[in-house]
């Protein structure tokens, strides 16, 4: 018997999916680096499918049906390359690679354009949803040619999570798009967490509530329209209580917050594309903060607010928490989507918002209700400008107005640090001005370096001579 797909690099991430797919009645490849990995799977889980291990990269590529799929689940990087020149040489035309790994969207592109020179298929697809993910249902989103997708597509489909019996994956775009969308979304994962964590800090130091206390108000929220993973596991994480000394779990846990990349990641391409992801922005730099020990020792002792200015367990403040939360989610993930749409008309993908909002509803770690609301903001409107402007969300956006605004006034009074509430609400407030001070940046700019201007009252460039007589001239 041949296997319909094979799996080299059988660490956590790729054991789960070989499992995934065996479970599923696909007869599965091996293959490792290290033996040792492959027959330990075929040990501990022979009996769950058709699993054909092998150890070298030959009996890889020989027991595979064509055209050869071969999954890479190995370190992403410098390992990738290593691999994909490994199989590559003993391929076929027609033969596909697929990169499930954590690779950057560029490393894809560059893989991508180059196997396609050697008449091979390369997709790079994102994967969500970590181990148990992997095994029982992720979020994928791949990319590539669309030959690819039709007859990888299938496989894929089959392993993937479902929600409401549709799969959560589905052809992002060309080459690096499957992996840029899982860029994103891991931005937006870091900006979700981040807000949640601003909210717990302020129900527990603004309203006065213990974490026991506070499980119980993210476990109401999550009956609700906040409704998600990260919520769920926000309470069951306060409601734990360290086993050996008794204390809250969140307690006796570092305050240092790590990451592995991909939040960083996100920022540096938004950057690249000029677009505001302030939210994921201000997420990778509060963990960042987190971690500047030192910094943070050399400042514990500088002043904060007075003692009685904080107007502590304001009546209705955890209520206006839950408000801030949902618009600045929106927010967030109204910067996430407007990275995605630059990043597609840059790259030349031509990604479908609303499926993107589609395959995150299961098996990944945003995975949550609100997503049903973006993919039916995006059905409403294919071409919708930004997520704020959906009848939904605006709705929801005005009716949060004095609570947002209150919870960011009482962090700021209570010195509290809330970077996400606070930049979701002044990347609202600057969208929705009518004039913004970047007249004021702008003729700065044309004083110090000649740098022009354009007037709201007629078209063309122009410039002031602000060292001589200050008159105008057409750039
Ligand atoms: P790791 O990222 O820890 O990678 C370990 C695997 O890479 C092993 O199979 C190892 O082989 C292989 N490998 C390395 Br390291 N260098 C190699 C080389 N030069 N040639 C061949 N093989 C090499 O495994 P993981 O945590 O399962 O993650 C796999 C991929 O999935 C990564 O890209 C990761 O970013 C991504 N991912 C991970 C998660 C997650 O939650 N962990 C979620 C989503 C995506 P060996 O056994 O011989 O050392």
């Amino acid at each position: 018997e041949q296997a319909r797909i094979g799996v080299t690099g059988l660490a956590v991430m790729g054991r789960n999916l070989a499992r995934n797919f065996a479970r599923h009645g696909h007869a599965v490849a091996l293959h490792n680096r290290t033996a040792a990995r492959t027959r330990e799977l075929v040990e501990q889980f022979g009996d769950e499918g058709t699993f054909i291990p092998t150890e070298t990269a030959e009996d890889f590529v020989a027991a595979l049906e064509r055209p050869r799929k071969l999954v890479v689940m190995v370190k992403a990087g410098a390992p990738t390359d290593a691999v994909i020149e490994e199989f590559a040489p003993l391929l076929e035309p027609g033969d596909m690679i697929i990169d499930g790994g954590n690779a950057h969207f560029l490393d894809t592109r560059r893989r991508e354009a180059d196997l396609r020179r050697r008449g091979l298929l390369f997709v790079g697809t994102g994967v969500s949803g970590g181990e148990e993910g992997a095994l029982n249902g992720p979020s994928i989103m791949p990319g590539g040619s669309a030959e690819a997708y039709a007859s990888l597509g299938p496989l894929l489909e089959d392993i993937a999570a479902t929600v409401d019996g549709t799969p959560c994956c589905t052809h992002v775009g060309a080459d690096g798009a499957g992996h840029f969308v899982k860029m994103v979304h891991n931005g937006i994962e870091y900006a979700d967490m981040q807000l949640i964590a601003e909210s717990y800090d302020l129900l527990r130091h603004a309203v006065g509530l213990e974490p026991a206390e506070i499980a119980e108000v993210f476990r109401t929220w999550n009956t609700g329209r906040l409704e998600s993973y990260l919520i769920e596991i926000t309470a069951e994480i306060l409601d734990h209580a360290d086993p050996e000394t008794g204390q809250p779990f969140v307690d006796v846990v570092l305050d240092r917050a790590e990451q592995k990349g991909t939040g960083r990641w996100t920022v540096q391409s938004a950057l690249d594309l000029g677009v505001p992801v302030a939210g994921i922005a201000e997420a990778v730099f509060a963990r960042s903060v987190s971690g500047h020990t030192g910094l943070r020792a050399a400042a514990a002792g500088l002043p904060g607010p007075r003692p009685n200015s904080a107007d502590a367990s304001a009546p209705g403040l955890a209520d206006a928490i839950e408000k801030a939360l949902y618009a600045s989610k929106i927010v967030a993930y109204a910067q996430g989507f407007h990275q995605i749409e630059a990043g597609a008309a840059e790259y030349g993908w031509e990604v479908d918002a609303g499926a993107m909002a589609t395959i995150w509803r299961g098996g990944c770690i945003i995975r949550a209700r609100f997503l049903d609301r973006i993919r039916a903001a995006y059905a409403a409107d294919p071409h919708l400008p930004t997520l704020l402007t959906d009848e939904h969300f605006a709705q929801a956006l005005g009716d949060a107005q004095d609570a947002w605004r209150s919870v960011v006034a009482a962090a700021a009074r209570a010195g509290i640090p809330a970077p996400g509430f606070s930049s979701a609400l002044a990347y609202y407030d600057a969208l929705r001005a009518g004039r913004l001070p970047a007249a004021l940046t702008q003729a700065q700019r044309d004083f110090f370096g000649a740098h022009t201007y354009r007037r709201t009252d007629r078209d063309g460039s122009y410039h002031t001579l602000w060292g001589g007589d200050r008159s105008e001239v057409t750039a």
